[in-house]
């Protein structure tokens, strides 16, 4: 078994999993796998959220209130734009416009997402490797009592006010998977596949919902842990305890265990949380999943990893 760890990840708690798992691993040793169905176009720019999140996170510079967007912005940029009467519902940060601006220049020039990422990883000194869950387009939309809308105007535009009746990932069901996702879950002595606590409706089904990814995860070598993102029957950010309540769906972990059966070999539950239900061919365990700090995030990224490999140990 090597050290090579496949972390899924969307969103401001799965960015700071990831985190947690570079200080756990060499810095080559991890492959983050990134929703891109919250992307979107915004003033001529494209603008891929989720990799933000975890190229921030990673490269030291993401704001530690916001979870988005880089740390000591500035924001001339917004009110100049106001100004002149342009949108100003979605904030972009001077030294953020400056990562959108050079990656829509960049996909203007025809180079892919995952080409983009990595050059701007090696432009951050991010050692992890980062990429796309796909470079085809992939969008998330959700039907509301407010209509179906796109991803952002749900989130950012509306506050995650409209009540949700059903959410779709358009493209996704006809995308390939990035051809470097596959060979990441497909290398032999893989050590763990980490799906981070990630609102699962938002940030990790999109990535499911490719089906060759899907395919790869469940034929991965290597144990998949999946950490909740529901504690207490809240989300931590976010709203994914809303959405569950709006779906039906009973807000508690075991629900998201629940959705991740045939998926994953072990699923973490917060120790505050009562013992889930079994559910065949899952280990559920339980520890400290909120991370309030860096440390946090560490321990958590050591505690999964031990967990993936006892797992292994007992399946031998
Ligand atoms: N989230 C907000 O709630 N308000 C914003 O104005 C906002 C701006 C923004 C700009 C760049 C970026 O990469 C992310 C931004 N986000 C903002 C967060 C973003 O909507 C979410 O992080 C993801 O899409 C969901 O995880």
């Amino acid at each position: 078994m090597n050290e090579r760890v496949v972390a899924l990840s969307g969103g401001v708690g799965g960015a700071k999993l990831v985190d947690g798992l570079s200080r756990a691993l060499p810095p080559d040793a991890l492959t983050v796998i990134v929703n891109t169905g919250d992307d979107f176009e915004h003033l001529g720019l494209a603008i891929s959220p989720d990799i933000d999140s975890v190229v921030y996170a990673l490269a030291g510079l993401s704001d530690p209130v916001r979870g988005w967007g880089r740390r000591d912005e500035t924001w001339n940029f917004m009110a100049a734009l106001s100004q002149l009467g342009g949108p100003d519902w979605f904030r972009i940060g001077d030294a953020d416009l400056a990562m959108h601006v050079e990656r829509s220049a960049r996909l203007s020039r025809g180079e892919s997402l995952s080409a983009v990422t990595a050059r701007i990883c090696a432009a951050l000194g991010v050692g992890a490797r980062v990429l796309p869950m796909s470079d085809d387009r992939v969008r998330t939309r959700l039907r509301t009592d407010e209509g179906w809308l796109e991803f952002q105007e749900y989130f950012v535009g509306r506050q995650c006010r409209p009540r949700v009746s059903e959410i779709a990932y358009e493209g996704a069901s006809s995308a390939r998977a990035q051809p470097d996702v596959l060979d990441a879950l497909r290398e032999q002595g893989l050590r763990a596949v980490v799906i981070c606590p990630s609102n699962p409706f938002l940030s990790v089904e999109p990535i499911l919902a490719i089906p060759e990814l899907r395919a790869a995860l469940q034929n991965a070598g290597a144990p998949v842990v999946a950490v909740t993102p529901i504690v207490g029957g809240q989300a931590i950010k976010g709203p994914a305890a809303k959405m569950m309540r709006e779906l039906g769906i009973e807000v508690a972990s075991a629900s998201v265990a629940a959705r991740y059966a045939g998926l994953v070999d072990v699923f973490v539950a917060d120790s505050s949380d009562p013992q889930p239900d079994p559910i065949a061919g899952m280990r559920i365990v339980r520890t400290q999943s909120v991370m309030r700090t860096e440390e946090d995030r560490r321990a958590l990224a050591e505690s999964v990893l031990a967990f993936a490999d006892a797992a292994r140990g007992a399946s031998g």
